[in-house]
């Protein structure tokens, strides 16, 4: 059975909001307040996985968690005087961003030949810290066949640990054995550091990973300072390509050269900052594309329409595709509902090598799954949320009822 890389994407959450619950995280923060449309939302992000099918790639989903997390409200023993961002908190549609669920090593790279997946504790944010039993439940079912897959709880809760955001592989081919690098970051700044390195240590470890194959590179304190709050912001890779900022890492040369140790055949597209500044970087979140293989060859870089519409980086972009390397095409998308809370195109996918026979089928898409899901989302996710309504019984009704349908519809009503 050839192994493939799946997207596996979120389903944007009938709860969407913009709570500002990130600090580091400058789209999400600026965005405060503002009124969202969750049905515009979840629209975009199918519109993207269509997209990719269309391309011929292997396409999966997950589904939400229930939101409000009433257990979660529980344990914060939530009553008139919580704290309004708590509140939110249990609102928050954030468990959308599946780069950040788990740390995936494909079965080419682990000692017994199994893909192993860590599920991300995500403690850093306390709106993230509740995401990840419910992402260990749905893991556990899609990826249950343990002879091709071994699932893991969360590391230690003493280590951050933010998933697949913080984390590359770089591989001649998805399905050959790759080198699978951590990126982490220091405390040191105004902002968390949210990928401990510890929590790459205990992962590389528990996957079975080969030591020969592994690296952990430090991220910048100052890209991290300038709003990336994760890796995937200012670095991606496919195979032997790494695209990335010059100033993504600690120390750039020691990184270049790690990498190059690592994988001879590495492709490093560093961006000078005379050319795409971090700042316009963060900003357009040219980096957080998803970088993707072709069946007919080559690869695809798939952009926010944000970067598209940046002037330094079309002009870098115009620049890659003619210079006949191995980023053949550039495409934008529109996620703008999910790119005002920080998530863009990269952000939305957890990508698995596996064969897809060995995946719980109800987790791969196709048309006639992605017809049910924008029926159920046209008629039962919000048209718009303001901060205000979080928290209101009659919203709480209105998204219970909205993932109960899209869990009928997908035969999923085992996660109620
Ligand atoms: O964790 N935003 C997310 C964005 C995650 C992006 N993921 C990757 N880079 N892979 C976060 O900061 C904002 C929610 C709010 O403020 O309402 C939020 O959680």
């Amino acid at each position: 059975m050839p192994l493939l890389e799946i997207n596996f994407d979120g389903i944007v959450g009938p709860s969407h909001n913009y709570a500002g619950l990130s600090p580091g995280n400058l789209a999400a923060t600026a965005n405060a307040g503002d009124l969202s449309f969750p049905r515009a939302a979840a629209l975009q992000g199918l519109d993207k996985m269509l997209g990719n099918l269309e391309l011929g790639l292997a396409q999966g989903f997950f589904v939400p968690p229930p939101r409000p997390n009433t257990s979660w409200l529980n344990e914060l023993a939530a009553d008139d005087t919580l704290d309004p961002a708590l509140r939110a908190g249990a609102w928050s549609a954030s468990a959308m961003w599946t780069a950040n669920a788990a740390t995936v090593s494909p079965a080419p790279d682990t000692r017994d030949g199994r893909c192993h997946l860590t599920v991300a504790n995500l403690i850093t944010m306390p709106h993230r810290s509740h995401e990840w039993p419910d992402t260990l439940r749905q893991l556990r079912l899609a990826f249950a066949d343990e002879r091709h897959f071994a699932v893991h709880g969360p590391v230690p809760f003493c280590f951050g640990d933010e998933g697949a955001a913080n984390h590359m592989r770089l591989a001649p081919t998805h399905d050959a054995p790759g080198v699978e690098v951590f990126v982490y970051g220091r405390v040191s700044g105004r902002f968390p550091a949210r990928q401990n390195e510890q929590a790459g240590r205990v992962i590389a470890r528990s996957h079975g990973l080969d030591p020969d194959r592994t690296r952990f590179i430090e991220q910048s304190a100052d890209a991290i300072a300038a709003g990336a709050f994760h890796n995937d912001v200012v670095a991606v890779a496919n195979e032997t390509v790494v695209l990335a900022h010059e100033r993504a890492f600690a120390d750039p040369e020691k990184a270049w050269q790690a990498l190059a140790e690592a994988c001879p055949s590495v492709q490093i597209v560093a961006v000078p900052e005379r050319v795409v500044s971090l700042e316009e970087a963060i900003r357009s979140y040219l980096f957080n594309a998803q970088l993707v293989t072709l069946p007919e060859g080559g690869q695809a870089l798939i952009v926010p329409n944000e970067a598209w519409e940046s002037l330094p980086v079309r002009r870098f972009l115009d620049g890659l595709v003619v210079s006949n390397g191995p980023i053949r095409q550039v495409r934008a998308v529109n996620v703008r509902q999910s790119m005002a809370n920080g998530g863009g195109p990269a952000c939305l996918r957890l990508r698995v090598v596996a064969a897809p026979e060995t995946v719980d089928p109800r987790f791969l898409l196709d048309e006639a799954k992605a017809i049910a899901i924008r029926h159920v989302i046209a008629q039962h996710w919000p048209e718009q949320i303001a901060p205000g309504d979080l928290g209101s019984p009659v919203l709480t009704r209105d998204v219970t009822i909205a993932r109960n349908a899209l869990l009928d519809a997908l035969d999923l009503s085992e996660l109620a």
